[in-house]
């Protein structure tokens, strides 16, 4: 009955119309008469906010009335992008949203992209969460993320006289997608000390006390799911000063000035994300910000917990968490603190809860990038958590000198504490030591950390305590909503939209990969999404490509070991080839236009004369006119979701090309192959299971395996490789200055020459040159690469994150739906 009197509930075009014209006209108190495309845009997402909200209240609600375990996914990144489009579609009404807009004036796409990013990630591992988040959402699964609510998300990238220029990301003007929760709010606490006494019947108790104390205010973002009800929650927690008494008397006795600066402090904490992908910094504000974000979303599920009046014992019978990298790893200590100093359970029984809840999935085998924390500095910012670690660590080296006696070495190398100057905590082996299960992200990453990084704790725990979940993408964003076209066009050959919920069903789109007039339906879509982007092309940067060109895409973070410079030196090195010809000869080649896109850290150096080059070259290139539309070298300033939507639509060939074994999965290589594009790659991360699932002649793959790396890199310490001689070409050719002061790229070559040459550029080089030349070859034959990119995409099934989620729910969280009537 409730339904009667939700008055925002709407279900025809008109109903949306009256509700958006509402909206502007009351919320925002603007007169239809001066509504401007954001106005629009604010009415139709306050509109479809208000249909979200109904659905998540209900489901809510069945999830309390259920009563089932749930599970909390803990993450400091959550790349959501766009959310406007996403819930129109995910609520299956897009169609008469866009009618109605349109009969106001407006056009869907143009109010569409007047909506900010959400963008609180840098890279990978924080779309991935935004995936999971869906696919949660679209399985009925009872889940929550936890985040945090950074006033600034990734920074915004310039492209100014071909250097990168950072601007920061302020996104919260407006945000009709959060909801303040200002009555959910923690104190969280740092600094201090622990205050250590003896109670009556004898036992020992710690207190941690005396420090500086922030609030944690609670902002929740519904998430829809596609083709259900179930609408979950994603709860970002912003910091504030504390309301405690202690301000309010600095503030009346005229201390104005503490005052703010207490204030500036707490807001501090959640005011920016970290841009950096796959480096550790090590930065007290990082701990603070991780650790303020843990004891929140702690807080907030035990309390939920409690309502329940249950055992404590049950707890990981009703609470699974997954820990997202080891970002959250605190949360395995601030468990132990709270079931051990407040809730006064003796500490194998807390141990056992703790080991129970948590699993713990590894991104990355980099080394710089394992998350190390300094042991003076956590000592001082949480004396009481390090003291808890100091225990663990004592107990389960114990239990390993029981199990393998006399074994100091092996003791050294998995202690908790690494005894360095100063000493650090490795994060990643307390996230072992406290979880449950460990899973890598692909089949390769996940037999590389079981036999390289974690490898001694395979022997401890046994290899069952290791398993793999090979990443996936969510389909509803990345085919129905980025690629409209190709998705209708598969819904009329397969007879519906279920492959969006099954993803499997795709294989029923084999059988007309050779059909004439599908194919070119097919190939006729994949041109229109070229064009869209040669006009967004000329549009940003003035650069005329031609959308009959073949369209080579590398778009993410900018790195040396996704080797985004050995791309740019095989253009150089095409470049070279080019003008070297004669015009005849030129006249059979494959015009291609190379477009690159993606952010360098601020403090990435080397990254950014990566950059630099890319920019240089397109100057050169696109100015030569020997060459004509047969090269164009393009650079998409400020890479991200809402850029990879229209991307990954657009290209004939993707470069995913990580030296072997350094890219845990990726996943953008299923978001091109899914939309009908092929790649060329390494045997690296998932680009192997997408060349099981779609079988070997459909990929372009080349290089070193990761089995061999660890010889090549010996080899180039003790001088034995001359460099490539096609390498060394284009290395000359910088060096005369062809693309400017040579001086600017000088790192570049130092690192493959007296640098080593660690990602194998050099060693890579002559096959990788090849590979682009048989692309070049395939690409010719315009029937055997429709056919090819069909058959690619009718098997991509496997790569949906409904996928993965259902893994990790049958294998690691122990959960099942929860059914929310609609
Ligand atoms: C690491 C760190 C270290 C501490 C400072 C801040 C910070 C921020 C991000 C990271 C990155 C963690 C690793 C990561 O992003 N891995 C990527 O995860 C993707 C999803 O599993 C995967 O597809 C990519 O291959 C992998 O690089």
């Amino acid at each position: 009955t409730w339904k009667k009197f939700a008055a925002t509930e709407f279900s025809t075009k008109e109903e949306f119309q009256r509700e958006v014209v509402r909206h502007v006209e009351t919320t925002l108190a603007r007169s239809l008469y001066n509504c401007d495309e954001l106005a629009a845009y604010s009415g139709a997402a306050l509109a479809m906010r208000d249909k979200l909200i109904i659905d998540w209240n209900k489901t809510q609600q069945a999830h309390t009335l259920a009563d089932q375990k749930r599970v909390y996914y803990l993450s400091l990144e959550f790349l959501m992008g766009r959310t406007l489009d996403n819930a129109l579609l995910n609520r299956d009404i897009k169609d008469y949203a866009v009618e109605g807009v349109s009969e106001l004036g407006f056009r869907m796409e143009d109010l569409i992209d007047q909506e900010h990013d959400a963008a609180l990630g840098n890279g990978g591992l924080g779309r991935l969460a935004a995936c999971f988040l869906d696919s949660l959402a679209s399985l009925s699964y009872p889940a929550w993320g936890y985040g945090l609510r950074y006033r600034y998300g990734i920074f915004k990238q310039e492209i100014i006289d071909g250097y990168q220029v950072e601007v920061p990301d302020y996104w919260l003007d407006f945000n009709p997608w959060e909801f303040p929760r200002h009555d959910i709010t923690v104190d969280i606490m740092f600094y201090g000390y622990v205050r250590r006494y003896t109670e009556d019947d004898g036992s020992t108790v710690n207190i941690w006390e005396g420090g500086e104390v922030v609030q944690a205010l609670a902002y929740d973002v519904p998430i829809p799911g596609y083709g259900t009800s179930t609408t979950n929650n994603l709860r970002l927690w912003s910091s504030k000063p504390s309301t405690g008494e202690f301000d309010f008397q600095k503030f009346n006795s005229g201390d104005y000035e503490s005052s703010v600066r207490d204030q500036q402090r707490a807001e501090t904490i959640s005011a920016v994300l970290y841009p950096n992908d796959n480096i550790d910094v090590g930065k007290e504000l990082r701990l603070k910000q991780q650790y303020f974000w843990v004891a929140a979303s702690l807080y907030d599920i035990v309390r939920r917990f409690k309502k329940s009046h249950r055992a404590w014992t049950e707890f990981p019978h009703q609470v699974a968490i997954q820990l997202n990298d080891t970002h959250p790893t605190l949360a395995i200590v601030e468990l132990m603190r709270i079931l051990v100093d407040k809730e006064h359970l003796d500490w194998d029984t807390a141990w056992n809860i703790t080991t129970e809840t948590f699993g713990y999935t590894n991104h990355t085998v980099l080394p710089e990038a394992l998350e190390k924390w300094s042991v003076p500095l956590f000592q001082n910012l949480l004396p009481r958590h390090l003291q808890i670690i100091y225990d663990i660590n004592l107990f389960f080296l114990q239990s390993v000198e029981r199990r393998f006696p006399k074994d100091r070495e092996l003791l050294s190398r998995v202690s908790i504490i690494e005894e360095s100057n100063p000493q650090v905590i490795r994060m990643a082996y307390l996230a072992i030591i406290g979880s449950k299960k460990v899973n890598g992200v692909a089949e390769l990453h996940s037999d590389l950390i079981k036999t390289t990084i974690f490898k001694d704790f395979v022997k401890i725990f046994g290899p069952d305590k290791f398993t793999n979940v090979t990443n996936g993408v969510t389909p509803r964003r990345w085919l129905h909503q980025a690629n409209p076209q190709l998705s209708a066009l598969i819904k009329e050959k397969l007879g519906s939209y279920d492959f969006l919920k099954d993803l499997s069903l795709l294989s029923g789109l084999e059988k007309f990969a050779d059909d004439k007039s599908f194919q070119k339906e097919w190939m006729d879509i994949k041109f229109r999404n070229k064009q869209r982007l040669a006009k967004y092309i000329k549009d940003t940067t003035g650069i005329s490509v031609n959308p009959s060109a073949l369209f080579d895409i590398q778009v993410k973070r900018i790195h040396e070991y996704k080797r985004q410079q050995m791309n740019i030196f095989g253009v150089i090195s095409r470049y070279l080839s080019l003008k070297a010809m004669t015009k005849e000869e030129r006249a059979k080649q494959v015009p291609r236009v190379s477009i690159f896109g993606g952010k360098a850290a601020p403090g990435y150096w080397m990254a950014k004369t990566i950059i630099r080059l890319i920019t240089a070259v397109s100057e050169v290139v696109n100015n030569d006119v020997d060459i004509g539309d047969l090269l164009k070298v393009v650079f998409i300033e400020d890479y991200n979701v809402s850029k990879a939507e229209f991307l990954c639509p657009a290209s004939d060939l993707s470069e995913h090309i990580s030296t072997a074994g350094t890219e845990a999965s990726g996943t953008s290589n299923m978001k091109f192959v899914l939309n009908g594009g092929l790649i060329i790659g390494t045997c690296d991360g998932a680009n192997i299971e997408i060349t099981r699932e779609i079988g070997e002649e459909r990929i372009f793959l080349f290089g070193n395996l990761a089995e061999d790396v660890e010889d090549l890199r010996h080899a180039h310490r003790y001088g034995k490789t001359p460099m490539d001689p096609a390498l060394k070409e284009v290395c000359d050719e910088i060096q005369k200055g062809t693309f400017g002061e040579p001086g600017v790229f000088a790192g570049l070559i130092h690192a493959l020459t007296e640098g080593g040459d660690y990602y194998l550029v050099s060693d890579d080089f002559a096959s990788y040159l090849s590979t682009h030349k048989l692309v070049d070859e395939a690409f010719k034959d315009t029937a055997a690469w429709a056919h090819n990119t069909i058959v690619a995409v009718s098997r991509m099934g496997f790569f949906t994150s409904d996928r993965a989620i259902n893994e990790y729910a049958d294998e690691i969280w122990n959960i099942d739906p929860v059914k929310v009537d609609g």
